[in-house]
């Protein structure tokens, strides 16, 4: 670390293959656009340790429905973590709780699919959700204790609870869901990496719905302080590098016949379906969802290379909680269907 905790560098330490021992950053970087390559980020870095035991069980859950011949969807929900230090006591974050991913597996559920959902450690799960992260009941408050030591659910909320589990256990006896999590960011690039390809041999029968807020800047490992920035020298000054550009190769390489949806939020109204239009173009993929920060429970636009329609909910629908997952998941069913007949987009 410099004295006024300003984290500037220089130069990278080249990956083990490498004959040289460091190269400066701008050879590292994509064709001049200033962001590092993906297999770059990937030879730079550690993958995580329970890399391994990702790779294990996402592929006995991929075998298994490729026998049965089901659809999968690759759901990934919450927001990456981006360390400040090596020995990490500080990170930046983001607001993701993972409500979009953990509804949205729910209904690919009920359509039929088998579901990895890969998302932030801690962050909502689908039918857990309904009792995990509710802001005005905490889990303990749908229990009453018994006096012979058992313990039942309070029978205001029995019913409701009654019919989620349902549904969570014939999603589990099913073996339709699986959950594998992610914390940081370099966690998310290499078993985003690694799972897409695990899934790559399901060819069209695959979804990726990316709905992860993920980092766009990061501090690479290199450049990182080893312990606990120091408070003496006062105020810190942070230079983010930007995160490799990793949906560009997911779509071309690593998952090149699945449908692939992106989603992209904006908090400026004007930017949204531009830069979704943009994105389409620059990666090639099929779907981008745009929804904005403040509305994106309420409406999204479904945006794919010549055609965009905008899916809301009705002041009705919002007052007798529909979700708008409910209308997102049954208009990428009928994408897949097409795609899986014809290679478009419906
Ligand atoms: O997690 P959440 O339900 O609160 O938010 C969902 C979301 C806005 C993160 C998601 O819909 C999304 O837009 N993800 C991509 C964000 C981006 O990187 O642009």
């Amino acid at each position: 670390m410099e004295d006024q905790n300003t984290i500037v560098h220089q130069t990278y330490p080249m990956p083990a293959s490498s004959t040289t021992t460091a190269t400066t950053t701008e050879q590292l970087l994509d064709n001049g656009q200033g962001v590092i390559d993906p297999e770059v980020y990937f030879s730079m870095n550690k993958p995580p340790a329970n890399l391994p035991e990702f790779e294990e069980k996402l592929t006995a859950f991929v075998d298994h429905h490729q026998k049965l011949g089901n659809r999968v969807v690759l759901i990934t929900s919450g927001g990456t973590t981006v360390p400040l230090e090596n020995q990490t006591v500080r990170f930046i974050d983001n607001f993701s709780n993972g409500t979009r991913g953990a509804t949205s597996a729910e209904y690919f559920l009920e359509a039929g699919y088998a579901v990895v959902f890969m998302h932030r450690q801690f962050s909502l799960e689908p039918y857990h959700r309904h009792y995990t992260h509710n802001p005005t009941l905490n889990f303990l408050d749908y229990l009453v204790p018994k006096e012979d030591g058992s313990v039942s659910v309070d029978p205001k909320y029995a019913g409701e609870m009654n019919k989620i589990l349902m549904k969570y256990h014939q999603a589990k006896e099913s073996n339709r869901l699986l959950l594998l999590d992610f914390v940081t960011l370099s966690d998310y690039l290499f078993k985003l990496h690694s799972g897409s390809r695990i899934l790559a041999r399901l060819q069209q029968k695959a979804i990726y719905y990316l709905a992860a807020a993920v980092s766009d800047f990061f501090i690479p490992k290199q450049k990182l302080s080893e312990h606990k920035i120091q408070s003496r020298d006062g105020a810190m000054t942070l230079t983010l590098d930007q995160v490799p550009k990793f949906l560009k190769p997911l779509v071309s390489l690593w998952a090149s016949h699945g449908l692939i949806v992106s989603f992209k939020l904006e908090t400026d109204t004007k930017l949204l379906v531009p830069k979704a239009r943009r994105a389409l173009e620059q990666y090639g993929h099929q779907v981008v969802i745009g929804n904005m920060l403040t509305t994106r429970k309420q409406t999204v636009t479904m945006i794919m290379k010549d055609k965009e329609r905008v899916l809301s909910l009705t002041p009705e629908e919002l007052h007798q909680g529909v979700e708008i997952e409910s209308k997102i998941i049954p208009d990428l069913v009928h994408i897949h269907d097409h795609w899986i007949e014809t290679g478009f987009t419906a």
